[in-house]
């Protein structure tokens, strides 16, 4: 079940939310669609009033009554709460893939990326190392599920003051290396339809078949909208111990992004001990004049909503 997220479906909606400049307040506002609608009810099922759940995650800082705040904490620490409806820092949180807070850092310029998990203090309070690796704008993505409430992904920006260096975006690529795996992606996100993204490790030349699960999983893919860091998590089609989700070298996400755009993976996989972070640009929606065919296979998955390919709604987004 851990395969596609509600990721899927989404895209209608997020056009028309983001081609409208009052699309944000329209969300944050929670008045009935109904009682604002004046189409003599000719719209689509899809109305506005359903947007809410069509945002990415981590476009806003507060939600459904759960607010994300930093924390002052020592250079060396990255702090952070949660507020509740009630006011008051949350306390109590579900455990969702092996933890219950999931915290994603990323520069605006999209460099930086990690995934870390803090410790919860008594007082509701949230503290890990700093994952915040040198100066810029950062964005920090909360990923968790406040127990009563429902999943939830909230960002914050975060400066950290000093000489800022703009890292350009790499180029668009099917192949990268990290810590001596080489990682390739085939198939490519397309807006408005879920598409299969397999990426494939490699060592020395030799496929890895000895993938170790991390966090429920061979493999956790987050993307990253460029421009706004609209904040996409996918698990991968297949657990550890299934049956039939052998351990690489191959590991197949079904994922749809929510516009036409560039996007940064980063796909977090465990072997040898560590885990280990390949990171790809891909572009959908205006594939490079000069790139060859993608393979893609035109048979494949059909247009959202394929049951098949997971529950929706699950706890990353
Ligand atoms: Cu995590």
């Amino acid at each position: 079940m851990r395969t596609v997220t509600r990721l899927a479906g989404f895209a209608v909606g997020l056009a028309a939310v983001f081609g409208a400049t009052y699309g944000i307040g329209r969300v944050v506002d929670r008045t009935p669609a109904a009682e604002s609608r004046h189409d003599g009810g000719a719209a689509p099922a899809t109305g506005i009033d359903e947007t809410a759940d069509r945002i990415p995650g981590g476009l806003l800082v507060s939600d459904r009554g759960y607010t994300l705040e930093t924390v002052d904490a020592p250079a060396d620490e990255f702090a952070f709460r949660v507020v509740g409806p009630d006011g008051r820092p949350v306390t109590r949180y579900d455990v969702a893939h092996d933890k219950r807070m999931h915290l994603i850092v990323a520069r605006r310029d999209l460099s930086g990326f990690r995934h870390v998990h803090p410790e919860l203090t008594p007082d509701g309070t949230w503290r890990v190392d700093t994952p915040l690796a040198g100066a810029g704008q950062w964005r920090a993505f909360a990923d968790f599920v406040p127990t009563g409430g429902e999943a939830l992904t909230l960002g914050v920006d975060v400066t950290v003051p000093g000489e800022l260096t703009e890292r350009p975006l790499p180029a668009p690529s099917t192949s990268t290396t990290v810590d001596g795996y080489t990682v390739t992606l085939t198939g490519a996100p397309q807006p408005g339809r879920t598409s299969p993204l397999t990426l494939t490790v490699s060592r020395d030349g030799q496929p890895v078949t000895d993938l170790e699960p991390y966090l429920g999983a061979y493999g956790h893919l987050v993307a990253l909208r460029r421009g706004d860091l609209a904040y996409l998590h996918v698990h991968p089609d297949g657990a550890p111990g299934d049956g039939r989700t052998p351990p690489g070298p191959a590991v197949t996400f079904f994922a749809e992004v929510p516009s036409a755009g560039s996007y940064r993976l980063y796909l977090d996989f465990r072997h040898g001990g560590a885990v280990h972070t390949a990171e790809f640009t891909v572009v959908t929606g205006t594939p490079p004049a000069d790139a060859p065919p993608t393979g893609d296979d035109p048979s494949g998955p059909a247009p959202t909503g394929d049951a098949d390919h997971g529950t929706p709604g699950h706890g990353h987004n």
